[in-house]
């Protein structure tokens, strides 16, 4: 098993995992080999999806600062797994905070 855990430093950054191949074993329901990613870090976050089989799945972005990324494998029947890129994003409120900023300084 492998995990990854991105964890920015920047509060108001969000993780977009785009995957760019993928291939794990096949199984209705991933039971076997799969890639599990979570919105947040490990322990607590709410699960964004779980994969397997061929097809890539869409890009995926974090609520926040945290994303975890687990690939699972079992001894037998493995494809060639998965690449992904990942980009951070500013937040929402990260955006809100600069136009605040904006506006006390054309108050000023
Ligand atoms: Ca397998």
């Amino acid at each position: 098993m492998r995990k990854i855990l991105f964890n920015l430093s920047n509060y108001f950054q969000r993780i977009q995992l785009t995957f760019t191949d993928f291939d794990l074993e096949d199984h209705a329901e991933c039971a076997w080999d799969y890639v599990e990613v979570k919105d947040g870090d490990e322990s607590t976050a709410g699960l964004l999806g779980k994969f397997c089989g061929d097809s890539a799945p869409s890009t995926l972005v974090s609520t926040g600062r945290f994303l975890f990324v687990k690939l699972k494998t079992d001894y037998l029947n493995g494809e060639t797994g998965f690449q992904a890129t990942f980009s951070s994003l500013k937040s929402e409120s990260q955006e809100d905070d600069d136009s605040a900023l904006i506006t006390e300084k054309n108050g000023q």
